[in-house]
């Protein structure tokens, strides 16, 4: 990995909130475009924070700093993180679901969006069903779900039923992501998408938002 890189990856697995956002900004001054250092720095320390916890070498306080400090780096990388293309509209709700309180993944799938030009509602984490069903009242054309824990994943059926049950299925358009989750998943739960990473869930957004307006 190239140094100024390396800095950023040992930055976030140290927990050392002090120097990310120096490291970061010396990394684009050298010209690292922000998604290399996102995608092969900050994500890859991210997961690597969670290897050593599951080989029982990190526990929760060092996933805890290091969490603060992938937060402060990527407040220092967002108004590098615009994604290219037409500027799109759209009204877009998005909350970690109910039990689950991962909100990294869902913080960056927002970044991306708003760059996008979508209007992004953050619901935050740990969202109940109802809070969901509030936000489409509310106008949201997308619900985004996110989920990183194998035992919060049913919640996303939970919050699509709920939002069935509500009678308001037919008005939002339902995209899920999250470490553990996939397209079978996704299939299975009756949600319209499934994005992989926050670059897939702007181009999902987008075609949804394209289909709906074609539609009117
Ligand atoms: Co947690 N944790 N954690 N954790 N944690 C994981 C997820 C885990 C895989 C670690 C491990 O064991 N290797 C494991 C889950 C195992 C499983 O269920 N399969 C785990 C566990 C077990 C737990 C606890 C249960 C630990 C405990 O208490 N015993 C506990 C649960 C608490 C709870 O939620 N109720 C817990 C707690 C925590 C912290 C609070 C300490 C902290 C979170 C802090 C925070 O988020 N503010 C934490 C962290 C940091 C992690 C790891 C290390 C990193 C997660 C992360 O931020 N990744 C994680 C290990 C890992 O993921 N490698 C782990 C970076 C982020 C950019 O990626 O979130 O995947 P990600 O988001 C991606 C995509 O998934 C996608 O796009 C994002 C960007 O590309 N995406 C979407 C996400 N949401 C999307 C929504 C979309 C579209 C795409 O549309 C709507």
């Amino acid at each position: 990995m190239d140094v100024p890189l390396l800095r950023i990856y040992n930055n976030i697995l140290n927990g050392d909130n002090e120097e990310i956002g120096a490291s970061v900004l010396g990394a684009l001054e050298e010209k690292f475009p922000a998604n290399q250092i996102l995608f092969e720095a900050m994500i890859p320390a991210m997961d690597e924070v969670g290897r050593l916890y599951e080989k029982g070498q990190y526990y929760i306080p060092e996933m805890l700093v290091a969490a603060q400090t992938m937060r402060v780096g990527l407040i220092t990388l967002q108004p590098y993180l615009i994604e290219k293309g037409a500027e799109s509209t759209g009204k877009i709700a998005i909350g970690t679901v109910q039990g689950d309180m991962h909100d990294i993944g869902k913080n960056l799938v927002m970044i991306m969006l708003e760059g996008a030009g979508f209007q992004v509602q953050d619901l935050g984490v740990d969202v109940a069903p109802g809070k969901f069903i509030e936000a489409i009242q509310s106008g949201a054309q997308i619900i985004g779900l996110s989920a990183l824990l194998t035992t919060t994943m049913p919640q996303m059926k939970t919050t699509i039923d709920a939002i069935k049950d509500a009678g308001l299925r037919d008005q939002v358009k339902i995209i899920i992501g999250g470490a553990s989750v996939s397209q079978a998943f996704t299939d299975q739960i009756g949600a319209d998408g499934y994005a992989p990473n926050a670059s897939s869930a702007v181009t999902l957004a987008r075609n949804i938002i394209g289909e709906k307006e074609e539609n009117v």
